[in-house]
C-alpha cells in the first residue's frame, strides 16, 4: 500500500527517510530495485515490496550492480541497486566503475556509517568512507545527511546518471537517516521529478555542414554504430540514415542487431576490409578505443578521417584527429545528417565489392557451422544456437568467456536493437547472470546466455535467483574444461593454474536449485535442449560439452596477450 506512513506526534503526521526515499524513486517512475539486503537497508526491501514494487534480491551485490546498469541501458532510466555498507558496498561498486566505464545509467544507494565514527575512525560496524572511495569511479558521489535533502538528491542523482555522457552515481545514506522523522507534509512537498533530465544537445550548424561535406566527398564512406547509438533509442532514424546514404554499416558488438546483421548494407562480415579500405568512417555513439585499436594501426589501413557524433565532447580527438567532430546527442546528429545528405549518391561499387567480400566470408563460416567433430567445436555448437534463435528473434542474447564471447559475437546474428548484452568496453567476465536477470525483468521477453565456464563461475550463485524469481532465462555453458582451453598441463605436475575440475556437472547445479539442467554432446542435442527452454519458458541450464583443446589464448584478443620474451622457466 502506498503511502502507509506514518507514526503521529503531538498530531503532526511524521514521515521517515526510508519512505521519502522510496517515495522519491517511485515518483520518478523507477519500480524495480537489484540489491542484497542486510544492516542497515533491510526495511527497503520489505517496505519497496509491500507497496507494491519490484525487488530482486541477489547472492552478491556485485550482480546485482550489473543487474542495475544492464537494466539502465535497456530503458534508458537509471537502474537502481541496492548495498550494506563497506564490503557490500565494494561489491556494488566494481559494478558502478563499469557501468561508467560503459556509459549506462545506474544509481548505487548503499548504507553507511555514521559520519562522527568515519570520520574519526572510530571503528564502527563496517565502517568506510565510502562517499570518497566511490568518487573516482563514477559520475558523482553524493551523502545525504537530512532527509529533506532526499528529493533533492534523488532528482540529482537521476539527471546526473542520465544526462550528456550517461553514467554511475553513488548515494551515500549513513544508517541513522533511514529513521529520521520529520513532518509527512513537509517531505511530501520535498520531493519533484526533475524536468527533461537528458536534454537533447542540437549540433552547430558548421558541424553538421562540414561532416555533409565530407560525407558526400567520400569515395568508400562507412558508418560504425557503437553502443551509444543503441542506448539512444533512435532506431528508426539510424536504419534511415543508412537507407537513404546507402553507406555500408558495422556494427560494435552491443550494437549487433540496432539495424539488423541481415540487412543488406551490412558489412560485418567484411570487417578487416571495411576498416582497412574506407576513406571517411563516421562514428556513431562508439569511442576509438582498444576495442577499435586506437583508430590507427594496422586495423585502419590508409589514411582516413573520421566524422565522429558523440554528446562528450572531449572524447573528440581522444586517439586521432577527428576531422569533423559533431557533438550532439545521437538523434539530434543523426537527422541533422539525413537532412544534410538527402538526394546523396549511394556508393554502390564500393557496396558490391563489400558485399561479395561478405558473401565469400559468410560461405566459408557456413562450411565451418556445418561440419561435425568426435567433440563438439565453437563452430557447429555456436551454429547450433545461432540456427534456433533465427526463429526467437526477440530474445537476449547475453555473452561473456573470450572464445565462448568472440565466436558468438561472429556467429549469432542480431535482429532487433538492444537484444544482445556482453562483456563490455572491460571485457568483463562475470557480469553474465546479472545482466540476464535484468534482461528477462526489464524485456519481458526470454534471455539465453551463452557462457564461457569461466565467465559463469564468476556470477554462477545467481541460477538460483534466476530460478527463485522463475525468470524464462536459458544459461548455456560453453564447457571446454578452463580459462581460453581445458587441455593444458601444468609443468610442474600441479594443478593447472588454467584449467578447472573436469567433473564439474553444471548441469547438476542448476538441478540443485530447482531449475532444468541438460548436459550435451552434440549439435543435435544442443538444438533440442535450447528449443525446448524456449519453448517451456522454465529457469535452463545447458551445460554443452566442448573440446578442451577447441580454444585459442585469448580468444581474438590475444595480440593483447602479454608473453614473456625470454621464455618460460
Ligand atoms: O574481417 P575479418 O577477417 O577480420 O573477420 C571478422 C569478420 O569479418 C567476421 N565476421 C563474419 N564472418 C562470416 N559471417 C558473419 N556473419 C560474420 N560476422 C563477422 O568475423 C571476424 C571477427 O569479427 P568481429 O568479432 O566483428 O571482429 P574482431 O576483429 O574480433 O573485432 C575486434 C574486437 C576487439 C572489436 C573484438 O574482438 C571484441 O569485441 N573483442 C572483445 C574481447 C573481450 O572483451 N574479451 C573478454 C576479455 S578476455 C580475458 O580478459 C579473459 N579473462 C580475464 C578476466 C576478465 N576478463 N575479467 C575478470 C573480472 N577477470 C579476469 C578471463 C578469466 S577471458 C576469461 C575467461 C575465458 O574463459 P571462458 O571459459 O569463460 O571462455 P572460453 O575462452 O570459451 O574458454
Ligand atoms: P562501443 O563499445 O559500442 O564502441 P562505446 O561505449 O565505446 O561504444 O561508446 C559509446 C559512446 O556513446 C560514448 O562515447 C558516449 O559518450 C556516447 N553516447 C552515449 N549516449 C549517447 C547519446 N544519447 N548521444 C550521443 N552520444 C552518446
Ligand atoms: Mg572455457
Amino acid at each position: 500500500m502506498k503511502n502507509d506512513i506514518q507514526a503521529t506526534t503531538e498530531g503532526v503526521e511524521l514521515t521517515d527517510g526510508f519512505h521519502l526515499l522510496m517515495e522519491a524513486l517511485e515518483m520518478n517512475g523507477i519500480t524495480n530495485i537489484y540489491g542484497l539486503l542486510g544492516i542497515p537497508v533491510t526495511e527497503i526491501g520489505r517496505m519497496w515490496q509491500a507497496r507494491g514494487n519490484k525487488f530482486f534480491s541477489f547472492r552478491n551485490e556485485q550482480n546485482a550492480g550489473y543487474a542495475a546498469s544492464v537494466a539502465g541501458y535497456l530503458t534508458k532510466k537509471p537502474g537502481i541497486c541496492v548495498t550494506v555498507s563497506a564490503p557490500g558496498f565494494l561489491n556494488g561498486l566494481t559494478a558502478l566503475a563499469n557501468a561508467t566505464t560503459n556509459c549506462f545509467p545506474m544509481i548505487l544507494i548503499s548504507g553507511s556509517s555514521e559520519r562522527e565514527v568515519v570520520d574519526l575512525q572510530q571503528g564502527d560496524y563496517e565502517e568506510m568512507d565510502q562517499l570518497n572511495i566511490a568518487r573516482p569511479h563514477c559520475k558523482a558521489s553524493f551523502r545525504i545527511n537530512r532527509t529533506e535533502d532526499i528529493g533533492v538528491a534523488v532528482v540529482r542523482a537521476i539527471r546526473t546518471a542520465l544526462s550528456g555522457r550517461p553514467g554511475g552515481v553513488y548515494l551515500d545514506i549513513p544508517a541513522r537517516l533511514f529513521s529520521t522523522t520529520m513532518s509527512a507534509e513537509e517531505g511530501k512537498k520535498s520531493l519533484f521529478v526533475p524536468v527533461d533530465p537528458a536534454p537533447a544537445q542540437i549540433p552547430g550548424p558548421d558541424a553538421v555542414a562540414r561532416a555533409v561535406a565530407l560525407i558526400k566527398g567520400a569515395k568508400k564512406p562507412l558508418i560504425l554504430l557503437g553502443k551509444g547509438a543503441a542506448y539512444a533509442q533512435c532506431d528508426a532514424d539510424i536504419k534511415a540514415l543508412i537507407e537513404e546514404t546507402g553507406i555500408p554499416f558495422t556494427p560494435m558488438s552491443m550494437a549487433k542487431g540496432l539495424v539488423s546483421d541481415i540487412h543488406p548494407q551490412c558489412a560485418a562480415a567484411a570487417r578487416s576490409m571495411v576498416l582497412q579500405e574506407s576513406d571517411v568512417v563516421v562514428l556513431i555513439g562508439a569511442r576509438l578505443n582498444w576495442l577499435l585499436a586506437h583508430g590507427k594501426g594496422k586495423t585502419w589501413g590508409g589514411a582516413k578521417k573520421f566524422v565522429q557524433i558523440d554528446i562528450q565532447a572531449n572524447e573528440m580527438d581522444s586517439n586521432v584527429p577527428i576531422a569533423a567532430p559533431l557533438v550532439g546527442d545521437v538523434e539530434s546528429c543523426v537527422n541533422a545528417l539525413r537532412a544534410g545528405l538527402k538526394g546523396m549518391t549511394k556508393p554502390t561499387e564500393w557496396m558490391d565489392a563489400i558485399a561479395e567480400r561478405a558473401s565469400g566470408s559468410k560461405a566459408k563460416l557456413g562450411t565451418k557451422l556445418a561440419t561435425a567433430t568426435p567433440i563438439m567445436n565453437y563452430f557447429n555448437s555456436l551454429g547450433a544456437i545461432r540456427d534456433v534463435l533465427k526463429n526467437h528473434q526477440d530474445v537476449t542474447l547475453v555473452n561473456e568467456g573470450a572464445n565462448a564471447l568472440d565466436n558468438a559475437r561472429m556467429i549469432i546474428d542480431q535482429y532487433q536493437p538492444r537484444k544482445r548484452v556482453d562483456t563490455g568496453t572491460w571485457g568483463v567476465m562475470g557480469v553474465g547472470m546479472g545482466s540476464a536477470v535484468a534482461a528477462a525483468v526489464e524485456t519481458g521477453k526470454p534471455v539465453v546466455a551463452v557462457c564461457g565456464d569461466s565467465a559463469f563461475g564468476f556470477s554462477g550463485m545467481e541460477i538460483e535467483t534466476i530460478t527463485r524469481y522463475n525468470l524464462p532465462v536459458t544459461v548455456i555453458i560453453m564447457n571446454n574444461g578452463g580459462i581460453y582451453r581445458g587441455d593444458e598441463a601444468n609443468p610442474a605436475h600441479q594443478v593447472s593454474c588454467m584449467t578447472f575440475n573436469p567433473n564439474t556437472r553444471y548441469d547438476l547445479l542448476m538441478q540443485s536449485v530447482g531449475g532444468e539442467g541438460v548436459r550435451v554432446n552434440t549439435p543435435e542435442e544442443l538444438t533440442k535442449a535450447l528449443e525446448a527452454s524456449l519453448k517451456s519458458g522454465k529457469p535452463t541450464l545447458i551445460e554443452a560439452i566442448i573440446d578442451p583443446a577447441a580454444g585459442v589464448e585469448s580468444g581474438r584478443i590475444g595480440n593483447l596477450n602479454i608473453v614473456s620474451t625470454i621464455g618460460k622457466k
